[in-house]
Parts: C-alpha cells; structure tokens; sequence
C-alpha cells in the first residue's frame, strides 16, 4: 500500500477557508449584507448567537495569517471572496475598498511565494438578491457571471484558477430545503432549483473566467453512497441519494445532463420558478423541469472544467425512506472513530470516491483536487486525532492515485479554526487554534506534523 508521500512530484498541497467564516469586518468599507449575516441575527439559528461579525478578525490580521501559511511551506491557499464586498447588493456599482481587500490578500500571498485559489461564491450571497428570491430566481445566475467578470478583471492577471461555487449540494439541501443555514429557507424537494440556479452561475462564470483566459473549477462536496442493506427498497433509496446528492452536480457539468430523477418520485411543482419546457430532448427529471430553459445544460457543460475540486469528510449510509415526502433515510454508519462533529471517520471512503468518479466518467473527469477534508476536534493543542484523521485520509488518496486517478493537489479544511456556521465556534478545523476572545492563534500538532510531511514530500521529490 503507497503512503502519502507516494503522491506524484508537483503535487499541491494546501489549505482552505471562506470568508465568512474568517473574515469578519463585515460593516467595513461599504461591504453590503450577506444572508448570512441576516441569518445569523436571527434568535436560535446559531448555536450561542455566534456570527461572523468578528470571526477570526482575517481581514484586518491576514498578513499574521499568511504568515502561517508560509510556515507550513504551502503551495496554495483556497480563500473566498465576499460577493457583497464586491458589490454591496449583489448587482450594479463595484465597491472599490472591498476589492481593494482581495488585492492586496492575493499581492500579500503571492509575495509569500503561495498561489491564491479563490472560490466565488462559498454561501454568502448579497441579502439584496436573498431578497429577490436567492438561487430560486434565476436572475441570480446572471448577476453572478457578471460579479465573476469583474472580480476576473481585477485579479485575473495575478490569478490562473478560479473556483466557481463551493458545494452547491450543502447550500441547497441546508441553506433552502431543511433551512439550518442561510437563507433558512425549508422547502424540502420545492428547493432543486437551487440546484439548477447555482449551476446555471457557474456556466455563466466559466464563461466570463475562460473568455479571461483563465481556468475553472469548481468545488464539489460528494460522497460514496452505501446501501443499508442488499434489499431492493435500500438499494434503490441510497441510488436516490446518490443521485441527489453526487449525480445531480457532477452529471450536468460533465455528461451535460441530469441524472432521471423520476423514478424516486421526485417531483415537487415548480411552475411558480419559471416556465417549464419540453424536456425530452435534455432527458431530464420532470421535477428540474420547471426552471431548466431551453441551452442551460448546453451552457453548464460548455466550458470544459480544467480541474475538479473534491470535498471529502464521510461516506453516508442510506436506507429505504421512513418519510413518506422523501425517497431515503439516512442510516448510521457504526464501529468506526467519530470526530467531535459525531461524524464516521472512513479514509478509505476517499479512495472508494475518487475511484468511482474516475470509473462513472472516464474520460470526461478532468484532474481532481482535494479542495476540503479534515474534522473538528476538541483538542486546544495536542490534536492527534486530526492527525490520524489527515493521515488516513492521504494514505487513502495515494492508494487512488496508485490507482489510476489524477490528483493534483490537496487543501485540507482549515488553516484555522473559524465559525462553523449554524455550529457557531464549537466546531474547531482548525491546524491553528483561536482563541475567539483575544484573537490570538496557536499553531497546533497538526500544523507542526502538515509542515513537515510537505516538507518531507518535497524532498523526496526533488531527489
Ligand atoms: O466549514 C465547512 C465549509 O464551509 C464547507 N465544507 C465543510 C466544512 C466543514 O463543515
């Protein structure tokens, strides 16, 4: 079995924050509010009133930050951009001083000798579009190729990858079905045209980054689905899931199409979303039909993906549904290591994924990047299960890559604690502690053990 510094010569490694959950500075110099501040006001949404407000204060100690990133000896770093820093509302006039933040983060990085690798959008959409009806209204996909092209524009020349979207899937399933993030919208299965919305922005943004001469990603959470059992009804429902959660944003962009949903009984009314075409000719789920138009998959899949980003944290176990409104359940995975998070810890599910999207899409699978994984610990300092947790898993990656599967680089989840969203700051990611009082961050064991298995990696390669 290859270890993790098996993995080719040239491989990225780094890490991965948003900046929401880092950020704070939210009222400064005219960054507009995000649902996620509007949400987060909201009594009980998250847990103890925790917010982003402050975070980890990065806007204003991004050079200590980036300082600890050059410690760790780091090829890139996966940031997110603030959309309503760029533009407060969402559409219309660019504010200056927020895009002014962004170049001077990506000068600082770059002086720093680490390759910036920013996502668009990771959840924070301008509350003036929230407004407007969010990823329901498919104008939003417009006004985010639009936003793409003049972030594009300022940091294009500095920058060759862009991420488009950060888990399309989470925003959706959380952010508008079960409502426990932002926007907290609970439309159970009247959410899918988020879905769509999110990836109609994304083809409307590769668009405008490839038309730059830039490459595009995108930043997909899957993960392998395991039937309960070999019962017909649990191997149908975990193929539901699978379809849902994995087919359903992998599908369009690289088979441009959408898995059949139909056979789940999935099919909640979407008229009131937009007009609903003839299907027939996409071969699509009369449940998506209500807001996919006539070229959207066309323009989803146009743009080739340069590189696939891949957020791993857990296989999910699924069973025959016990609610009548949804074609699954999800069913625990047991006699495994859990992280704080009371999520399964199964590295080898990282193989198992990237095998199978290398055996579903062949040819059309471009070089992946491990864009997230790690776990929250309860550790201040001596966190070793994070170690274990980072070390299986990239022992799991090289065994795929012995395997066959192109994978280029990897970004663990995260340089530092931050706010775990609706989990406020009980979560902790990070390789660097923080302390949410005083601000001070404290590099842990895992920062010192990352350090130098990059180190030792590079060594070895340069042999
Ligand atoms: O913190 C999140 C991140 O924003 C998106 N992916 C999963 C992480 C851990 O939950």
């Amino acid at each position: 079995m290859p270890d993790r510094l098996d993995l080719p010569a040239g491989f990225r490694w780094g890490v991965s924050t948003a900046a929401y959950q880092i950020e704070g500075a939210v009222e400064e110099d005219g960054r507009g509010p995000s649902v996620w501040d509007v949400f987060a006001a909201r009594p009980g949404a998250v847990r103890e009133g925790h917010s982003g407000a402050v975070a980890c204060d990065h806007y204003h100690r991004y050079p200590e930050d980036i300082e600890l990133m050059r410690g760790l000896g780091l090829d890139g770093y996966r940031f997110s951009i603030a959309w309503s820093r760029v533009q407060p509302t969402g559409a219309g006039p660019v504010n200056p001083a927020g895009l002014a933040f962004y170049d001077r983060l990506v000068d600082a990085l770059l002086e720093a000798g680490i390759a910036p690798l920013p996502t668009l959008f990771h959840w924070d959409l301008p509350q003036a579009l929230e407004d407007a009806g969010g990823w329901l209204n498919r104008d939003t996909a417009y006004r985010f190729g639009e936003y793409a092209a003049v972030v594009a524009d300022r940091l294009g020349d500095r920058i060759p990858t862009w991420i488009t979207l950060n888990e399309p899937f989470v925003h959706m399933v959380y952010g508008y079905a079960l409502g426990i993030h932002a926007p907290g919208r609970a439309l159970m299965l009247d959410a899918l045209p988020a879905a769509h919305h999110q990836l109609l922005g994304h083809g409307l943004a590769s668009a405008a980054l490839r038309e730059r001469g830039l490459e595009v990603m995108i930043a997909n959470n899957l993960t392998p689905v395991w039937p309960a059992s070999s019962s017909d009804a649990d191997l149908a429902a975990a193929d539901a899931y699978d379809a849902l959660h994995n087919r359903l944003f992998t599908d369009p962009l690289l088979l441009g199409r959408y898995p059949d949903l139909s056979a789940y009984g999935v099919a909640p009314d979407l008229s009131a979303y937009g007009v609903a075409p003839d299907l027939s000719a996409y071969g699509v789920a009369p449940d998506l039909g209500g807001c996919v138009h006539d070229g959207d998959l066309k323009l989803i899949s146009a743009t080739p993906l340069d590189g696939l980003g891949v957020n791993y944290y857990n296989p999910t176990r699924i069973a025959a549904p016990t609610d009548p409104g949804l074609p699954f359940a999800e069913a625990p995975i047991d006699g495994v290591p859990r992280t704080a998070f009371d999520w399964p810890v199964v590295p080898d599910g990282l193989r198992e994924l990237l095998t199978g999207l290398r055996d579903r899409y062949g040819a059309a699978l471009p070089p992946i990047t491990i864009t997230e994984n790690g776990c929250s610990t309860t550790a201040a300092i001596d966190d070793q299960p994070r170690i274990d947790y980072l070390a299986g898993h990239l022992d799991a990656l090289a065994e795929a890559v012995a395997q066959g599967v192109d994978v280029r680089g990897y970004y663990t989840w995260s340089l530092m604690d931050n706010l775990e969203w609706a989990e406020g700051f009980n979560q902790r990611f990070g390789l660097v502690y923080v302390d949410f009082e005083t601000q001070r961050r404290a590099p842990r064991a895992s920062y010192a053990w990352y350090r130098h298995l990059i180190a030792a990696h590079r060594a070895r390669s340069s042999r």
